[in-house]
C-alpha cells in the first residue's frame, strides 16, 4: 500500500525511507504530490505531527506519516524544543542553529557536561483521511558539545552525543543512528502498533 510521508525536510525523508525500507508500504513525498505545507501552531509535538499529517491525507486522500520533532536543552527550559526548525532561521542554515544553541548555553552558564544536558525528540503521527490519527513519541538523550563534529545525518546532529557514545550523530553511520535515534524510537512504537511485517 502506498503512505503520504508528509515531510519537505529531505534529511527526514531519507531517514523514514530506510526505517520503511522492511515494510510493506510504498513512500511517497508530500513534496512530489505537490502538497502544500500547512501551518504549524501547535503547541506540542504531536500537536504539530497531527497537523501535518492530516493535512497530507486529507490532501492526497490516502494515509499519511508526518514527523515533527526537534532538539531540546534541558539548561534552556527545553529551547528550541518546537522551533528547531526555525533556529535555523529563513535560510534553514543549521551552522547558525548550532551556534545559537552554543551562544545560549553560554549565557546560561551551562559549561559542563552535566549542565548541557540535551535529548531529541520525534512525534510520528499516522492519519487516515477519514480524520483517524495514531500518535507516537520517541526521544533520545546526551549532551550538546561544542565545537560541531561529523558531516552525516542533518539538523543538530553534529552537536548531539547520545549517552554511552564517543562520537556524535553525525559522526555516526545511518544504520548506528537509526538503531537507537528519537527517529527510531518513535518508529518502533508505531510499526507495533500498526504495520505487518513484509
Ligand atoms: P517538515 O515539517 O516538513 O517535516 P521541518 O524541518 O520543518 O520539516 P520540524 O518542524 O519537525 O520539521 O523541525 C524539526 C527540526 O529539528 C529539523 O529541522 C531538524 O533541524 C531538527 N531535527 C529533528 N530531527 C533531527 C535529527 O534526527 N537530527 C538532527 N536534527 C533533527
Amino acid at each position: 500500500s502506498k503512505l503520504v510521508v508528509a515531510t519537505h525536510n529531505p534529511g527526514k525523508l531519507r531517514e523514514i525511507g530506510d526505517l520503511l525500507a522492511a515494510f510493506d508500504v510504498t513512500p511517497v513525498s508530500a513534496g512530489d504530490l505537490g502538497l502544500p505545507e500547512p501551518v504549524e501552531d501547535g503547541k506540542t509535538f504531536i500537536a504539530n505531527a497531527e497537523i501535518k499529517a492530516l493535512a497530507a491525507a486529507r490532501g492526497a486522500n490516502m494515509a499519511a506519516l508526518s514527523d515533527d520533532s526537534g532538539f531540546a536543552l534541558a539548561a534552556l527550559d527545553g529551547a528550541p524544543g518546537i522551533f528547531s526548525a526555525r533556529w535555523a532561521g529563513p535560510t534553514k542554515d543549521f551552522s547558525l542553529a548550532m551556534q545559537k544553541v552554543e551562544d545560549e548555553l553560554r549565557k546560561a552558564g551551562a559549561m559542563t557536561p552535566e549542565q548541557r544536558r540535551a535529548r531529541f525528540i520525534c512525534a510520528l503521527t499516522l492519519a487516515w483521511p477519514d480524520g483517524h490519527v495514531e500518535s507516537f513519541e520517541g526521544t533520545v538523550e546526551g549532551t550538546a558539545i561544542w565545537p560541531p563534529r561529523g558531516d552525516k545525518g542533518f539538523g543538530y546532529d553534529p552537536v548531539f552525543q547520545p549517552d554511552g557514545y564517543e562520537v556524535t550523530f553525525a559522526e555516526m553511520a545511518p544504520e548506528e543512528k537509526h538503531a537507537m535515534s528519537h527517529r527510531a524510537d518513535a518508529f518502533r512504537q508505531l510499526i507495533d502498533a500498526c504495520f505487518d511485517k513484509k
